[in-house]
Order: structure tokens, then C-alpha cells, then sequence
């Protein structure tokens, strides 16, 4: 058997109850395969079996009351996967699903992402099965001072940056970013995604979405075509789903449905992101409250956003929520475009479905690297200690995404494998990363 599917036999001997990491690693290794396996160095020095196992992975008991005087406690995690490259950074995740193997699947496609993004970042991931659903804000606070007073000690501006993910937004940031500095009493560059009036980048809220639609737009236009009137079906309705169809617009575009954990909503006329920015930032709930203010809207219960004719797909909800059916229906519709704006969102099974199909499909560590990337701005400006002004934020991340696009792109066509992005995306962000550890010795 070769060097790398020894690898993964024994990552799936190890880790048997982490079938997200395991979908991760998989998909990873096999397209590395042919690269690593004809690079002796590699095996010699293990770099896969060092890559497949975090660094350092963190288990905490997070404590706190509600407001009715009960005690609650919720798991909290931080996976501190690989610091070849710089710190680690990557998000946290609050979503009642959140496991071990969820958070290792992040760590670990993190790492590759931050890599792509050109900018010194090791990977790293955190969270907890906490539900912000439903919870007032002082319960909110109360959590998040509870995980932050056991996180604290393991991070740092140069050691560790957490950011936020799936249900940690602007106002988690900022309370734990104020308990971290009650703490060690200091002003630090530990967390990204912080308020404008305390060190936060313009464009970081916008980021993610954004930079998935430039990084989509650069990819268009290489192969001749244009966002401009093309239909753009986007699931979730969160920050990634709320800025990636606001950019469609803005290029011409038309997203025509948006969705949340409960249905999705369908407006042939296009998407009002003001009305969406009210109904899910401002008041905090569900999508199906768009009809309200759209008659003409029609909302419907559960899955099924993919049925939806589109010519662009953006999947900008979470892990594995297009499969092999949603993918066919997708192209026997006529989509000819899947730029995943959340991690791993398509099933193993979908992506084979778009490959067979030449469907232009780019994998989210590479589209969805855009938040990441600014989050590394927000870092060096803190450094700095100025704030760049929005054009230049937004100018940067527009280059770095277009700087992505062409390195998964060339990289592909290196290989022998033109438009296959999920080749490309994995070795242009696997070289740098196993470069960096060749040189530093086992560790
Ligand atoms: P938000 O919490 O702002 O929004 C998440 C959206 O996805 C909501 O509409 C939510 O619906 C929906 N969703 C979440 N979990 C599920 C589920 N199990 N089933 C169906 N729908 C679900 O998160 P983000 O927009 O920040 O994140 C979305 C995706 O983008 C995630 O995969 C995240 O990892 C990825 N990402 C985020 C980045 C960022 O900067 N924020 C950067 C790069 C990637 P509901 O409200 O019903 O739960
Ligand atoms: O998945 C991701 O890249 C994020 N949630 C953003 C991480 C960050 O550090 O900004």
C-alpha cells in the first residue's frame, strides 16, 4: 500500500468515532495521493501522520446559570492543530452539534485554508455544544465569560487567536474579548471579529461572504463568463449567506433563495438583504419571517433549497448539507457553478457528482478563505495599532482571493488536472504548510 492510504488506514484506526474528520482527512489525502507519493521526503520525515494529528487538543467543563438560578454545563473544546505556519487561528463554533470530530474536521481543513491565504496563520478550532438559540443576553454573557475564563490560558496574539464560526458573531466576540482582558489585563490582538470601536477591521464582518463571491467572480471571468443576471441560489442565512448574496447583487446578480435550520425561502424577484439583515441581525430570528414583509415570497418547511432552479450555487449553511441528490438535481437543472462558502458542506458523494459534471465546484478551504484572511489583517493592524481605511481592506481581500483562485488553478493545471479545484486547493495548501515543517525538524 502507498505512503499516504497507510496514513489514512491508520487515521481511521485511531479516530473510529469522528466520521467528520474522518470525511476531512479523507478527502484530503486521496487528492494529495499522487503528489505526496511520488515525494520520498515526505514519508521520510511523516509529514502526513504529523499532519492528521492536532498539535494540541483542549477539553474543558464550562459551567453557568440561567435566569431562572439553574446550573448548566457545556462541553468547550479548543483544537490547536498545526503552528508550521504562524499561530494558531480559526473560529469558534456554538451549535448544539458541536463534537470532537466536528471541531477536528475544522482544525484540520483550517490549517490547509490558512495556508492558501498567503498570510503567516497556523490552523486551529474551538466551540462548544452550546445553543445560543433561544437564550437571553445575559444568559449569552454568562456563558461566554464561563468558556472564556478557561480558554484564556491557552491562548494568545502570538500563540493562539480565536475568531467566531457558526453561532458566535459580534456580540460573543465582544464579551469574550472583554473577560479576556479582565483577566490577564491586557489590550491584545487575541480574538478577530471585534466591534470597529475596539480594534475590529472594517470588511472583517463582510469577509467570508465577500471574498466567496470574488474568488467566484475571478473564476467567471477566467473562463469567460460573469455573475451579472445569472440566478444564485444561497443556503443558511447567517453572516456568511447574508454578505455572499449582498456581493451577487452588487455584481449584477440575482440570489433568489436563502434558508435557515427550519426551511427556506424563495423570492423570484431576488433577495431584499436589507429586509434579511433586519429579520436575522437585527431581531434574531427565523427566515420565514422574510414572507412577511415580501407577499409575493414563498417560504417552505424543511430541506430542499437545491431543488431550486439556479445557474450558481452557494452553500453557506454548514457540513454536509448538499448530497448526492440535491447535487444531481442541481445539474440536471442547469447549475453550472458550486462555490462553497461553508465548511465541507458537500457530502463525498456531491463533489463526485460535480466532478463527473465538470461543474466549476471550488472546495471552502479555498472560497471561503476570505474571513480568515482579514481576520489576519485585523491582526497586523492591531499590530500596527491603526485602521486601515475600508478600501484598502476590501481592495486586500479582493487580491487574496483572486491570489487563491490562481494558485488552486495553476496548481490543478500543474498536475495535469485543469478545473480540478479540489486537487488544486489541496496541494497549493499542503506544500507550504509541509515545506514549513520540513524545516523546522519533528516536532
Ligand atoms: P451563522 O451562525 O451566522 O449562520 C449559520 C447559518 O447556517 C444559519 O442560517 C443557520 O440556521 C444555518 N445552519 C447552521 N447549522 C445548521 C444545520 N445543522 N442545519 C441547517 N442549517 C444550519 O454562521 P456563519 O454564517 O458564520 O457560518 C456558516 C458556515 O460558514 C459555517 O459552515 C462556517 O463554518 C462557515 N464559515 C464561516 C466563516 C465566518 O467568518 N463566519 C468563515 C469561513 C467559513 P439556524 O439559524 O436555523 O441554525
Ligand atoms: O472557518 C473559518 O475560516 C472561520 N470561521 C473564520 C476564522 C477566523 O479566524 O476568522
Amino acid at each position: 500500500m502507498s505512503y499516504t492510504m497507510n496514513v489514512l488506514e491508520k487515521v481511521k484506526k485511531q479516530n473510529p468515532n469522528e466520521p467528520e474528520f474522518l470525511q476531512a482527512v479523507t478527502e484530503t489525502l486521496v487528492s494529495l495521493k499522487p503528489y505526496v507519493d511520488s515525494r520520498p521526503e515526505y514519508e521520510k520525515a511523516g509529514i502526513l501522520e504529523r499532519l492528521c494529528e492536532p498539535e494540541r487538543v483542549i477539553l474543558f467543563r464550562v459551567p453557568w446559570v440561567d435566569d431562572s438560578g439553574k446550573v448548566h454545563v457545556n462541553k468547550g473544546y479548543r483544537v490547536q492543530f498545526n503552528s508550521a505556519i504562524g499561530p494558531y487561528k480559526g473560529g469558534l463554533r456554538f451549535h448544539p452539534s458541536v463534537s470532537l470530530s466536528i471541531i477536528k474536521f475544522l482544525g484540520f481543513e483550517q490549517v490547509l485554508k490558512n495556508s492558501l491565504t498567503g498570510l503567516p496563520i497556523g490552523g486551529g478550532k474551538g466551540g462548544s455544544d452550546f445553543d445560543p438559540k433561544g437564550k437571553s443576553d445575559r444568559e449569552v454573557m454568562a456563558f461566554c465569560q464561563s468558556f472564556m475564563t478557561e480558554l484564556y490560558r491557552h491562548i494568545g496574539e502570538d500563540t493562539d487567536v480565536p475568531a467566531g464560526d457558526i453561532g458566535v458573531g459580534e456580540r460573543e466576540i465582544g464579551i469574550l474579548y472583554g473577560q479576556y482582558k479582565r483577566i490577564v489585563n491586557s489590550f491584545s490582538s487575541v480574538l478577530t471579529g471585534k466591534g470597529l470601536s475596539y480594534g475590529g477591521s472594517l470588511v472583517r464582518c463582510e469577509a467570508t461572504g465577500y471574498g466567496l463571491v470574488y474568488l467566484l467572480d475571478e473564476m467567471l471571468r477566467q473562463h469567460g463568463n460573469s455573475i451579472e443576471d445569472k440566478t444564485v441560489v444561497i443556503s443558511g442565512s447567517g453572516n456568511v449567506a447574508i454578505y455572499a448574496a449582498e456581493k451577487v447583487r452588487q455584481l449584477g446578480g440575482k440570489p433568489v433563495a436563502l434558508s435557515d435550520s427550519n426551511g427556506f425561502v424563495y423570492d423570484p424577484e431576488g433577495i431584499d438583504i436589507s429586509i434579511v439583515k433586519e429579520i436575522k441581525e437585527k431581531n434574531r430570528c427565523r427566515i420565514s419571517e422574510y414572507t412577511k414583509y415580501r407577499k409575493h415570497a414563498v417560504y417552505t418547511e424543511g430541506r430542499g433549497i437545491w431543488s431550486i432552479k439556479c445557474d450558481i450555487a452557494l452553500p453557506c449553511a454548514t457540513q454536509n448539507e448538499l448530497t448526492e441528490e440535491d447535487a444531481k438535481e442541481l445539474v440536471k437543472n442547469g447549475c453550472f457553478a458550486v462555490c462553497e462558502g461553508a465548511n465541507m458542506p458537500s457530502t463525498p458523494e456531491a463533489i463526485h457528482v460535480f466532478l463527473q459534471n465538470k461543474i466549476l465546484y471550488v472546495p471552502g478551504k479555498a472560497s471561503n478563505a476570505g474571513g480568515v484572511a482579514v481576520s489576519a489583517l485585523e491582526m497586523s493592524q492591531n499590530a500596527m495599532r491603526l485602521a486601515w481605511p475600508l478600501e484598502k481592506a476590501d481592495q486586500k481581500l479582493k487580491e487574496i482571493m483572486t491570489n487563491i483562485y490562481n494558485n488552486i488553478a495553476n496548481t490543478a493545471k500543474e498536475v495535469g488536472q485543469e478545473d480540478n479545484f479540489v486537487v488544486g486547493a489541496n496541494i497549493a495548501g499542503f506544500k507550504k504548510v509541509a515545506d514549513a515543517m520540513l524545516r523546522q525538524g519533528i516536532v
